[in-house]
């Protein structure tokens, strides 16, 4: 495994024995025409600074929501959400990533200083790989089955671990054929995203092999989803315990980065995870830096 992600303006370290936090910054649609922009900018604004000061390593910045069901905003509304942000928040200190997969969102958002492109589509819209190929920024490549409005309605696979491997490998190569550094690339099973309980399970379990065969860090995104309600029975409001469990669970199998809601709880839990650590992670992560 690379020590190293490029990630634009940072170099950032994979290899310390704990997962990076990648904060989540939904960027919500103003609820009034007048005024309503500031409102929701400073709220997002006042979000980032809290996160900052929880620990975070990494803020995600949305503006289209890809919960199962959810329909797609337009082109000019997710610049209108996301642009605003990634300006005010760009001096911040953090490295910042852009939640998209619209190929124009990502060329104005690198344009803007983007550090991160994170795409659920896996850069599969027609000028993604091109939009991205010549920048310095980071890539993740998502794994989904469908789309956001049906992906849930009957996920199916024969084997839900090989084939989401196989498509991220896919990926991967596309991207460095056109002449992506491997040191740019992070890669996610995409929980949720067209998959029953026992795929996401399957897959969760197999994020250290996915790890290991591609060489490429995972990227685990967990926190509050519907699986921990199947898990749970709690609505998404009562699953920060489920969240943090399934957090340390991804990294028991070696996740590099985990995206979260809860930064502070997440960054206490990895702090006690880290300092009682002495199973596979700590122990495989050693051997590695020994090795390089
Ligand atoms: C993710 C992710 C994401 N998830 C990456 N980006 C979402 N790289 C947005 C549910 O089942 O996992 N990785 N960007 C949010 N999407 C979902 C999907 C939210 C499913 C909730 C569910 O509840």
């Amino acid at each position: 495994m690379q020590a190293i992600l490029q990630c634009g303006r940072y170099n950032l370290p994979l290899n310390t024995g704990r997962p990076l936090v990648m904060g989540i910054l939904n960027v919500t649609p103003d609820s009034f025409s007048d005024g309503g922009q500031f409102y929701s900018l400073d709220l997002a604004l006042s979000q980032a600074e809290q996160m900052i000061a929880e620990g975070v390593d990494i803020i995600d910045i949305g503006g289209e929501s890809s919960r199962p069901g959810v329909q797609p905003v337009s082109l000019e509304e997710e610049l209108r959400r996301v642009m605003p942000i990634l300006y005010a928040l760009r001096d911040c200190g953090k490295p910042l990533s852009i939640d998209t997969y619209k190929p124009q969102v990502m060329r104005e958002a690198i344009a803007a200083g983007a550090d991160l492109i994170n795409d659920i589509k896996g850069f599969r819209e027609h000028g993604a790989v091109e939009a991205v190929a010549e920048a310095d920024c980071a890539l993740c490549i998502m794994h989904m089955q469908g789309d956001p409005q049906s992906m849930q309605r009957d996920p199916r696979y024969g084997d839900a671990v090989q084939e989401v491997s196989g498509f991220l490998s896919d990926r991967v190569k596309v991207l460095e054929q056109a002449g992506v550094a491997r040191a740019r690339l992070c890669i996610d099973p995409g929980f949720g995203f067209g998959k029953t309980l026992e795929h996401n399970l399957a897959l969760l379990n197999n994020i250290g092999k996915m790890q290991d065969e591609t060489g490429l860090p995972v990227l685990a995104g967990l926190s509050r989803k519907s699986m921990l309600g199947s898990l749970t029975g709690k609505p998404v409001e009562g699953r920060l315990a489920g969240s943090l469990a399934a957090a340390l669970a991804a990294t028991a199998q070696g996740a590099r980065i985990l995206r979260v809601h809860d930064v502070a709880e997440t960054v206490d839990a990895l702090k006690v995870w880290t300092a009682t650590m002495v199973g596979p992670v700590g122990t495989k992560q050693k051997q590695e830096e020994e090795q390089e």
